[in-house]
């Protein structure tokens, strides 16, 4: 296959017409039935991938489904783009790009080693993580100091998007493993309530901070590392530190980059910053340079053994045989939920407070990659796409959200995740309280699935009309994935599976998964409006009613 095949149509396929068809007959059977007439199901339909346990069982499937799932792919020809995605491919065809986030995280020595457009990107790779090591240990060890020689206590990380989602959501799923007296903090909004926020009760002299930016040229970002760069240099001036700025801003300041001039243009020493390439997309780049953060505060071993994490999940997902291939499995099964059972949306349940930040940063990894309505070749798709994803960690959402996907009318599949390994084993009294905590999560997965009939009610001493309210239809869709603990592998492993499940799904539907051009439109059209914001009129008149009739009210009621 070339990058640049015509997609196949997937509602034209065979298999499309022979899903159709079983989805009318799965109509008549529930999760109920299909668990007693086979009492292995919960085994039949489970998976391994790396450490990861993947329980499909609880999903409207039938066997036979993945099996007409399994001949969509081969006709929409997944595997082949797999394999060209992994062998550099300029599958991001609308920017003419390799996509090769799964090249940051093979190992040392991979044989044999991979060459792309006539670049050596492992010894490429190599070589930027083996900088990055080197920083954060001097970082750690003290080496490194401020410009009054003190060490560092905060990094300070400013970027937004896939330079800020991916770095938050694994510090924040990681923070146990944090060195002592080193913390990291992130700078993403142009509010100025963030910057301000985030610095007010920080130590210039004890601060460092990484711009991440792939472009450098994100008008949030750049703005930031502005206002920190002055809060930096008033601050040392404040403390009555005498200071030459360009060598402030040297022991300070670091910067991760696609764009090495620019950052030079902004005063950063290029000998601080850490390159990566534009084969890897933002959100796809938490393995790249774009993780120094995490190699400083966490330690780089902590890094490398994500990475192995990522690897692990990319080799299962290269090597696997379908049918036991998780992504490609998990990857249909939202194409089966969003085109043959209706879903919109998509619920991600963590049951683990470390990863309160993982919906958000899966909310861009597969919307900013699916929420297209054109294929590769520039046609309009042909089947609905992209399905909303959103998620809170269990239990906090049970006592809220989760009753519209108990007795709501609209199907929503969630996922559920769980970890067998407490990071905190805590009691209370006799009672371990993760085993109260997994409990839910059984519980929640179970009454999803096989709800609660009006017999059922009714035996419980329920009448009248409560009995309607307190029924429970069951058969609303789940996957539960387990894993021994959250370590920085499984992290890794977590993080890879949605992004190949979000690659497959695009695949199928013949779309770039890995350009954005509703985010650069936004880029551009903030800039474009900052005239009128200011105040001139003539360019507040050439706006349409509602944008003045707003930005008139923002310059009259500005305090
Ligand atoms: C990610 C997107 C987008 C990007 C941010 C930041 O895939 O392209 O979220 O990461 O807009 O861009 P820079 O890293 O270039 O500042």
């Amino acid at each position: 296959m070339t990058a640049h095949d015509t997609p196949v149509d997937p509602t034209t396929t065979a298999a499309w017409a022979a899903l159709d068809a079983h989805e009318e007959e799965l109509a008549d059977g529930s999760l109920r039935e299909w668990f007693a007439q086979d009492p292995d199901r919960g085994r039949t339909l489970s998976r391994q991938a790396a450490d990861l346990l993947v329980d499909l069982s609880k999903n409207l499937i039938q066997p036979h489904t993945l099996e007409l799932l399994l001949q969509l792919a081969q006709e929409t020809r997944v595997l082949e783009r797999r394999d060209a995605m992994f062998a550099g491919e300029h599958i991001n065809t609308t920017e003419d790009r390799a996509v090769l986030h799964t090249a940051l995280r093979r190992p040392q020595g991979s044989a044999p080693s991979l060459q792309v457009d006539g670049q050596d990107v492992d010894a490429d790779v190599q070589e930027v993580l083996e900088r990055i090591t080197a920083f954060a240990q001097n970082v750690r060890s003290g080496e490194w100091t401020g410009a009054t020689g003190k060490r560092i206590e905060t990094v300070v990380n400013i970027g937004i998007g896939g330079s800020d989602l991916g770095p938050v959501m694994i510090y924040e799923a990681l923070k146990p493993l944090r060195a002592d007296g080193l913390e990291a903090r992130f700078i993403s909004n142009i509010d100025p309530t963030d910057a301000y926020t985030t610095t007010a009760d920080l130590d210039p002299e004890t601060t460092l901070v990484i711009v991440a930016s792939k472009t450098f040229t994100t008008l949030e970002t750049i703005t930031n590392a502005r206002l920190v760069r002055t809060w930096l240099l008033d601050g040392l001036r404040a403390r009555g530190v005498e200071v030459d700025e360009r060598e402030a801003v040297a022991k300070h300041f670091v910067a991760v980059s696609t764009a090495l001039d620019k950052v030079e243009e902004f005063g950063i020493d290029p000998a601080n910053a850490f390159g990566f390439w534009n084969w890897v997309g933002g959100r796809y780049s938490v393995g790249s340079a774009i993780g120094t953060v995490l190699a400083v505060v966490l330690g780089p071993e902590v890094f490398r053994e994500l990475l192995s994490g990522f690897h692990a999940m990319d080799e299962h997902f290269r090597t696997a045989e379908p049918d036991q291939n998780v992504p490609l499995l998990m990857g249909l099964l939202n194409v089966w939920n969003v085109n043959f059972l209706g879903a919109e949306t998509h619920a991600v349940l963590p049951y683990s407070q470390y990863l309160h930040r993982f919906p958000a940063y899966l909310q861009q990894l597969t919307m900013e990659s699916n929420g297209k309505s054109v294929r590769w070749d520039g046609t309009p798709v042909t089947t609905d796409t992209g399905e909303v994803f959103w998620g809170e960690p269990g239990t906090n959402g049970q006592h809220a959200f989760y009753q519209l996907i108990h007795q709501g009318t609209r199907v929503i599949p969630a996922d559920f995740i769980a970890f067998a390994t407490p990071t905190h084993p805590l009691r209370d009294g006799k009672v371990d309280v993760h085993e109260l905590f997994l409990a839910n999560f059984f519980a929640q997965t179970k009454a999803l699935a096989f709800g609660k009939t009006a017999e059922e009610v009714e035996a419980e001493g329920t009448t009248g009309a409560l009995v309607a309210a307190r029924t429970f239809s069951g058969d609303r869709p789940t996957t539960s994935i387990m894993a021994p603990a959250l370590t920085p592998a499984v992290l890794g492993q977590l993080i890879a599976l949605y992004e190949h499940i979000t690659f497959v799904q695009g695949a199928v539907w013949g779309i770039d998964s890995f350009d954005q051009w509703g985010v650069e439109l936004g880029k551009k059209l903030a800039n474009e409006l900052a005239p009128a914001v200011a105040g001139d009129e003539q360019a507040i008149a050439a706006e349409d009613s509602s944008t003045a009739g707003l930005i008139r009210y923002y310059r009259e009621h500005r305090a």
